[in-house]
């Protein structure tokens, strides 16, 4: 079922009791993006899941962007207990907790998709990323990558020297700004809702999302080029508030660790099919150039990429320096032994 109310509401109904249903809840699953993206396809089939394994005492409501708030909204409204789940991306929540900004570094993790997710269910770095995420009253379910990011662009971009001065809207995250800057960009940071009104009014030049998403927000009907650049994976994370999960029967909170377990593998694949049939889409319906970034331009955006994994450091701190060492030594050693191979 889907729902679209004020945030005000959302607030004043999470307190009212559930009367006369001793163990029926309904939890709140507030999304960043539309109907039809990543973050849907997860949020379903987490809803059929834990709907299914409840017997129905359990019912999951999905509000997808634009019924709540912005990114960093909704995570106050999981703080709040007025959501109880929802999606928290890094490039906004690095704001608030800085060593989730690591998931923003750019050419940190592999070009093979494969060897990230070995990394991400097994890397120490996520456990000491929960303790980060508790001490802002959010439990981290889960890392979720959501496709290679790309850029749109007035202008084509092929080596640094052609994103001096390219007003490039970025997530609103400091770290991430520092990414765009350290190219010689101005990077502008806004909520996503404002991306397609600021290309339209030429309030930026550019903006950088996984494929599915600029086809999703219609993106590249307002750019002429889309360049495959892949600097990094989009990342989202997936939170509840501490305060809900400590507080739920042992047996729920063991279900929503299997059902989130088991949709890691899921969301790996699908994310690659949605990014895949949207690349396609995009081209079909429009006329925007197409291009990807051969191992000689991505080289030279690395190269200068390198020293904002310092700009991180002092700002995640003694942590979040342990978290960036124990992701490249858990890269590194799983690029070593070879991935499974996959987008
Ligand atoms: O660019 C953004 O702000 C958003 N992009 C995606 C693909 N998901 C959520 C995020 O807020």
């Amino acid at each position: 079922m889907r729902r679209k109310i004020a945030l005000a509401t959302a607030v004043a109904i999470a307190g009212l009791p559930l009367m006369g249903l001793a163990h029926a809840e309904t939890w709140r699953f507030a999304l960043e993006e539309a109907d039809g993206g990543v973050q849907d396809a997860y949020a379903e089939a987490f809803k059929e899941r834990i709907e299914e394994q409840s017997n129905g005492d359990i019912t999951v409501e999905i509000y997808p962007y634009g019924s709540l708030g912005t990114s960093s909204q909704l995570t106050e409204l999981v703080q709040q207990d007025a959501v109880q789940l929802a999606f928290a991306s890094p490039g906004h929540l690095a704001s608030v907790i800085p060593e989730t900004g690591v998931f923003t570094l750019h050419f940190l993790f592999s070009d093979d998709n494969a060897i990230n997710e070995e990394v991400l269910s097994g890397s120490e770095a996520v456990g000491m990323l929960e303790e980060a995420y508790n001490e802002q009253n959010l439990e981290l379910l889960g890392v979720i990558p959501e496709g290679w990011m790309a850029w749109t662009a007035d202008r084509p971009i092929r080596m640094p020297v052609d994103m001096q001065g390219f007003r490039i809207r970025t997530m609103t995250s400091p770290i991430l700004v520092e990414s765009y800057r350290a190219y010689g960009a101005n990077p502008v940071p806004m909520p996503y809702s404002e991306v397609y009104s600021g290309l339209q009014l030429d309030r930026i030049d550019g903006q950088a999302n996984p494929l599915f998403a600029i086809a999703e927000m219609g993106f590249h009907e307002v750019q002429d080029y889309l360049i495959q650049a892949k600097p990094a994976q989009f990342m989202t994370t997936l939170v509840v508030a501490n305060d809900f999960y400590e507080g739920l029967p042992d047996a729920r909170r063991r279900m929503i660790d299997e059902v989130t377990g088991d949709l890691r593998r899921y969301i790996f694949a699908t994310q690659a099919q949605f990014n895949d049939a949207r690349l396609e889409a995009i081209e079909e319906s429009s006329d925007i150039q197409v291009s990807t970034l051969d191992e000689e331009q991505r080289a030279a955006f690395r190269e200068l990429s390198m020293p904002v994994r310092d700009t991180y450091v002092e700002r995640a701190g003694e942590r979040g320096k342990r978290i960036l060492e124990t992701l490249e030594r858990d890269i590194a050693a799983a690029e070593q032994e070879g991935g499974r191979g996959g987008n």
